[in-house]
């Protein structure tokens, strides 16, 4: 019976780790949705950056702009030109 309740546990955590995997991917220091990843450095997709990740904006700007995708400094990067 205690091995039954384990392996349901374990089935359990296997199908929520995804879910929890991806909201801890997105980066805290912008507002999500878009989702910013967590990379050496993040671009706006379409843009001239070259990688290694990217992402598509605006996106808004809650903590540091470590990837510095907000270049004017008013709250919003990747905005749409
Ligand atoms: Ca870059
Ligand atoms: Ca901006």
């Amino acid at each position: 019976m205690r091995v039954w309740l384990l392996l349901t546990f374990l089935c359990m955590m296997a199908f929520l780790q995804p879910a929890i995997s991806q909201s801890a991917v997105c980066d805290p220091n912008y507002a999500n949705p878009p989702c910013v990843p967590i990379a050496r450095d993040v671009d706006c997709a379409g843009g001239n950056g070259n990688g290694p990740a990217y992402v598509k904006g605006p996106v808004r700007v809650i903590g540091r702009d470590i990837y510095r995708l907000d270049r004017d400094n008013n709250g919003v990067g990747c905005e749409p030109k």
